[in-house]
């Protein structure tokens, strides 16, 4: 079988991979998929590195300081009520393919089951950095909301703007449940700067910086990525041909 290489598995070929994660739950899909062959072996490989954990850090390794990079405040008369009122007023909206949609509070949040982990950040302009998270699994606001059959993608829309339009981001459904993928509220112990994303953002450790939406506003369960902003799955996606699957 040469239809597939591992490479465009694995770089070329995010919505088979999401396609898959469901049958690849399934004992008996699991059986008839892997049955031996290169390309299944491959895609078998494939899947088990995309849910391995990211390397997590101890507390004496971080970074002295978590710089900010991109929007240090997305400046919106909106976004600037929020921050005024310590984000009591901020609800994110969990909406899409759901069967039921949610608007959640920070104290929501903080009641999920939460995760807190010590990651290294890598940006993709050349710096890294190491800090702890915490926050909700983002797999855990998912199965609170039931997503529909027709799910395929996870799109985040963030408060700030770029050239009028939100900042936005997109993972599949293996990130989107991977137990490190979490929805921080908090960065070394503290309440999430308004620098860094208050008073949520994305934390989604295999993938690189741009992938880690800020400033978080809705969450929705979508099954394709076509109609949104240039059809790419995110912002520099649309405009500066970043790859969708950033993994790192
Ligand atoms: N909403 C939003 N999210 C964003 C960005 C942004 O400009 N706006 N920049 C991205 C980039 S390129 C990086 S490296 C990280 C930076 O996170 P930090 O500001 O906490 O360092 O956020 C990412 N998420
Ligand atoms: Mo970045």
């Amino acid at each position: 079988m040469t239809l597939f290489t591992r490479r465009s598995i694995i770089i070329g070929a995010p919505a088979l991979l999401a396609g898959c994660d469901k049958v690849v739950q399934n004992p008996t899909a699991r059986a008839i998929l892997f049955k031996g062959e290169d390309m299944h072996r491959g895609l078998q490989r494939a899947l088990t590195d995309r849910g391995a954990l990211a390397r997590e850090f101890s507390a004496d390794q971080r970074s002295p300081i978590f710089r900010s990079n991109g929007t240090r405040d997305p400046g919106t008369s909106e976004y600037a009520a929020l921050a005024a009122g310590k984000f009591t007023d901020w609800r994110l909206r969990v909406g899409g393919l759901v069967a039921h949609p949610l608007s959640l509070t920070l104290s929501d949040l903080a009641r999920l089951p939460n995760r807190a982990q010590i990651t290294r950040h890598d940006c993709v302009e050349g710096w890294s950095a190491i800090a702890k998270w915490q926050g909700p699994t983002l797999g855990a606001v998912l199965k609170a909301a039931g997503l529909r059959d027709a799910a395929r993608y996870i799109v985040f829309t963030c408060a700030d703007l770029y050239g009028g339009a939100p900042y936005y981001e997109s993972i599949d459904l293996v990130d989107a449940f991977h137990p490190q993928t979490i929805l921080a509220w908090a960065l070394n112990d503290r309440m999430l700067p308004i620098a860094n994303g208050a008073p949520c953002r994305l934390r989604v450790e295999r993938q690189l910086g741009y992938k880690h939406a800020k400033y978080l506003m809705r969450i929705d369960a979508v099954a394709s990525l076509a109609d949104i902003g240039k059809g790419r799955g995110g912002y520099w996606e649309d405009n500066v041909d970043y790859d969708w699957y950033a993994g790192i």
